[in-house]
């Protein structure tokens, strides 16, 4: 398949750094209090990790070299949503009490094309994998339905790959913006992804071989979930069964996120209600 022979590390890691630079960039503010304390920390865990384990020279070299690749591949945003972010939405987290949430990952385009509430996701002709009725009901905390309820959903092709950051796929492939009716319901038809590798032949792929590790996350759908007066969700959503469910290289599965899906004439079909704490 064209895609998989021309999918790059750096071709994926420019565009995702590209995306990242140009819609996230945004200024926290932090004290300098606070900027001193979270580096300062940071800087010591290295520096007790070097003496704990006596690293060498020729490692502190392979370190360099390895960081200055991670940026020539473009593979920051991969590194630390791979590596970093699950801790991040922990704790982003801790006081909701909705639908639990998980990481955004690197590969959210906002403005999806705009669908219904019976939605079919944009798809190639031929489009390969098994079909997917995605549908749900979107509520408050209290349990009352949140009417036009925004459900913003992209995923992998049956090959792994997202549309904008693998080459050969069209723009908004498997990618909608979704809102719901006026009982905050919706239905999603789609094709179910597979399961997504790191590229192999980038500075985290070389981490992963290096390190002996895996590069696989399970099968995996990502949506944010919006609506008045709530707070807004990211999530993922799993599907049973997956080899990678319990060993997630990005560490982003939770036992409430894995569905359960039924099979139906030419596919599967699943439920899955959202709750949103309020603003
Ligand atoms: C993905 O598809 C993803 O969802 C995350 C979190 C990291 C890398 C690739
Ligand atoms: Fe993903």
């Amino acid at each position: 398949d064209s895609a998989t022979e021309v999918a790059t590390a750096a071709a994926s890691g420019a565009n995702a750094t590209e995306r990242f630079t140009s819609d996230k960039q945004a200024a926290a503010n932090t004290p300098p209090e606070r900027v001193s304390a979270l580096a300062r920390q940071v800087i010591s865990a290295v520096h007790d990790t070097i003496r704990e384990h006596k690293v060498t020279y020729d490692e502190y070299n392979a370190l360099k070299a390895w960081l200055i690749n991670v940026g020539q591949t473009g593979e920051w945003p991969l590194f630390l949503d791979v590596w970093v972010e699950h801790v991040v939405e922990e704790v982003a987290g801790e006081t909701r009490e909705g639908s639990k949430g998980t990481i955004e990952g690197p590969y959210y385009v906002p403005n999806a094309p705009e669908l219904g509430s019976a939605a079919i996701l944009p798809t190639r002709d031929g489009e390969q994998g098994t079909p997917l009725l995605f549908q749900g009901q979107v509520t408050s905390v209290d349990g009352s339905p949140l009417p036009h309820a925004v459900i913003e959903i992209w995923h992998a092709d049956s090959d792994g790959f997202y549309s904008q950051f693998a080459p050969g796929i069209p723009e908004w492939n498997l990618r909608g913006t979704v809102t719901a009716d006026d009982q905050g319901q919706f239905w999603i038809h789609t094709m179910k992804p597979a399961p997504y590798q790191i590229p192999t032949d980038g500075a985290c792929g070389n981490l992963i071989s290096a390190a002996g590790w895996h590069p696989w996350r399970p099968a995996h759908l990502h949506l944010k979930v919006a609506a008045a007066g709530h707070q807004q969700i990211t999530t993922q959503l799993y599907f049973p069964g997956d080899a990678h469910n319990d060993d997630d290289v990005a560490n982003a599965v939770k036992p409430e996120l894995i569905l359960d899906p039924r099979e139906v004439d030419g596919g599967q079909e699943v439920t899955y209600n959202f709750v949103l704490d309020k603003a």
